[in-house]
């Protein structure tokens, strides 16, 4: 991060972070810092850095709320979409963003994924997608590939994955997207739209985690991981103009769902206005 950013929106106190070296979560939550940043510098949007909320739930991930200097809070596993529910709920006019490892929001806190995206809650969730749980050493997780290694599969995942963007559109979400640690610039920009998008949005960014799934599963090290997804990530422009046969091995970096459902919070508004005016007569 640069040292302006990190003297603007980074708790000093808390560093040194964490994180394992080649470790993508620094990227992520510094592509959030620079989103929020200039949707707080755009002269032509009204942002305040007081009306931002970051919360997450556990994980390696989950530690950026922490670290990143807003109103933020760092809840339990699982369970970061429902306070961001509830805070949303408080106060609709807060820009609610949730930071949130794959398992965190895809295995122990799927549910609250799905049903905030039902809903059309206006929360915007970013997935730390790194295809492991990290901070407890390993184990796989819903979007372990089929066939790749992790501690609790050292034969190989007979699962099959969830695609995190998919799940949620699947679920009603009114925009879903991808990014990437490798294109930071198409992600910073994915990561803005979803924070101005009014209902739910979920940006699924494609991290990568060298000391335990990279390694485990021979992808070298957080240099080659990135050259991986450099080479099969595609941002959306490119992505459409390569031919069929070429997108085979490939995976579109970009807004794949959009949609223009009303926004939970009004609908709840409307309903309490409903009854005040029944309760007047
Ligand atoms: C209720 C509960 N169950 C299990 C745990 C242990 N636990 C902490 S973090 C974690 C997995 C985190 O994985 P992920 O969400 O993918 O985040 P990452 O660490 O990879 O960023 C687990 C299982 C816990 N803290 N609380």
């Amino acid at each position: 991060m640069a040292s302006d950013l990190v003297h603007l929106y980074m708790r000093i106190d808390h560093l040194p972070q964490m994180w394992c070296p080649g470790c993508g979560n620094g990227v992520i939550m510094r592509d959030v810092a620079v989103a929020i940043q200039e949707l707080i510098e755009d002269p032509e949007l009204d942002f305040n850095r007081e009306d931002f909320v970051i919360v997450s739930g556990i994980g390696c991930s989950s530690r950026a709320a922490g670290y990143l200097d807003f109103n933020s809070i760092h809840t339990t596993h699982g369970r970061a979409i429902a306070f961001a529910t509830g805070i949303k709920f408080a106060n609709p006019k807060l820009h609610v963003v949730v930071l949130t490892g794959d398992g965190d929001c895809s295995a122990i806190g799927g549910n609250h994924l799905i049903h905030a995206a039902r809903r059309n809650m206006g929360l915007t969730v970013i997935a730390f997608n790194n295809d492991i749980y990290g901070m407890t050493g390993g184990q796989y997780s819903p979007t372990t590939p089929n066939g790749d290694k992790a501690t609790t599969a050292p034969y190989g995942n007979v699962d099959r994955p969830f695609d995190i963007a998919n799940l949620a559109t699947g679920a009603g979400a009114s925009f879903a997207a991808r990014g990437d640690i490798y294109h930071a610039r198409e992600t910073i920009d994915i990561i803005k739209q979803a924070i101005l998008h009014k209902g739910f949005s979920l940006v699924d960014v494609y991290s990568v985690c060298p000391t335990y799934y990279g390694r485990k599963n021979k992808k070298g090290d957080a240099v080659e991981m990135l050259k991986w997804q450099k080479e099969h990530l595609v941002p959306t422009a490119r992505y459409y103009s390569m031919p069929e046969s070429e997108r085979a091995d490939k995976k579109l970096i970009g807004i794949l769902s959009y949609n223009d459902y009303p926004e939970y919070t009004d609908e709840y508004a409307k309903v309490i206005e409903s009854c005040r005016k029944k309760d007047k007569k």
